[in-house]
């Protein structure tokens, strides 16, 4: 398996995921031996899971992309200029195709000294990293290969005030517990001027209909599928299974209840899957793990989540069909200066 070289802002000599393979295989087994068997969605992003969600935002069928960038294009011009963030630290950045954006706006304002994009996909990331130092000459590109559902190593001392962006609504990959466990270490390292800017995709409405969330993940094309049964290939390399991704479909549908698309992977035949230290897992005939949930959001929802992390919406738009969201957090209360 590939890894980085360490831990912190230098970095990285890898090809695929940042990670330990052998708490990979226990997270993965486990996932698997459960009455309802899972596998964590961070592992769908070694390199070529990375260029297969690039091309999921292409896709004319997922809107949040294109959404969120309407959304940052119109609105972070006003807001870097009157909030001036010197650094952004940027979670899940991928490709960082937006955030150039929020970076553009940062030179503009002539506020904006460092860029630390955080990623678990480390080679995608060394390639982003390559690509944005000469694009922004005045900014240090500062990339931290990370698992960010674990306790994040952040740099020390970054310039006041700083945004953690967190973009493309991957907050909503997180099921409750990891999502207020992230917010509360986010909100750790946050002081008074620091602003958490967050995108989210938001639940049906009177101009969105449920279809239109699903077809987002069930395009014509294929491309999702695609990207869903990668992660079984990610497993076979990485923790050496031998997963036959031909014997698996892609299912994906909203869940009412929970309010968020629900993706699974279902055995094609009865099957059974080996592992390196031995083990077996069963499949059963039509038996699906689920790879990925997508939480969608509100913003009664996305209050009672800052309230429980110690943050508070500072600003909140969204697109006028009620797609997507934009928001900037910040500490709440009084008494949160560190
Ligand atoms: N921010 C980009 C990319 C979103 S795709 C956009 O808005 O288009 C989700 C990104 O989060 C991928 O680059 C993936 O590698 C990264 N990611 C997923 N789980 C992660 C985790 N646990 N830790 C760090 N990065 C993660
Ligand atoms: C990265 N993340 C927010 C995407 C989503 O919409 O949940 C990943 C994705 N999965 C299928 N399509 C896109």
């Amino acid at each position: 398996m590939t890894r980085s070289t360490g831990r912190g802002a230098g970095l990285v000599e890898a090809t695929g995921r940042a990670g330990d393979d052998q708490a990979m295989l226990r997270d993965v087994l486990a996932g698997l031996r459960a009455p309802r068997k899972q596998i964590s969605s961070k592992y769908h992003y070694d390199e070529r899971g990375s260029a297969l969600f690039e091309e999921i935002t292409r896709l004319e069928e997922y809107y949040p992309t294109r959404t969120e960038r309407g959304l940052l294009e119109r609105w972070m011009p006003d807001w870097v200029s009157e909030l001036r963030p010197a650094a952004l630290v940027e979670l899940g950045a991928g490709s960082a195709e937006k955030s150039r954006i929020v970076l553009d706006a940062m030179v503009a304002a002539g506020s904006g000294t460092t860029y630390v994009p955080v990623d678990v996909s480390d080679a995608f990331l060394r390639d982003t990293a390559r690509q944005l130092r000469p694009e922004y000459p005045t900014l240090d590109v500062v990339p931290l290969v990370a698992d960010i559902s674990e306790p994040l190593d952040l740099p020390e001392g970054l310039p006041q005030p700083s945004w953690i962006a967190f973009l493309g609504s991957t907050l909503g990959n997180f099921d409750k517990v990891g999502t207020v466990d992230l917010l509360r270490r986010l909100r750790a390292r946050m002081r008074t001027d620091d602003r958490f800017l967050l995108g989210v995709d938001l639940g049906p409405g009177p101009h969105k209909p449920v279809e239109v969330i699903e077809r987002a993940y069930n395009d014509e094309a294929g491309v999702t599928e695609r990207f869903s049964l990668n992660v079984l290939s990610v497993l076979n390399h990485e923790i050496g299974t031998d997963f036959d991704p031909d014997r698996f479909r892609h299912r994906s549908f909203y869940d009412e209840e929970h309010g968020r698309i629900e993706t699974y992977l279902v055995s094609v035949g009865e099957q059974t899957v080996g592992f390196p230290d031995g083990s077996e897992i069963r499949f059963a005939d039509g038996e699906a793990v689920r790879t990925e949930i997508s939480s969608k959001y509100d913003r009664a929802t996305v209050d009672e989540l800052f309230a429980e992390s110690g943050l508070t919406v500072d600003r909140w738009i969204q697109d006028e069909l009620g797609y997507y969201a934009l928001v900037l957090g910040k500490v709440a209360g009084e008494s949160t200066t560190r």
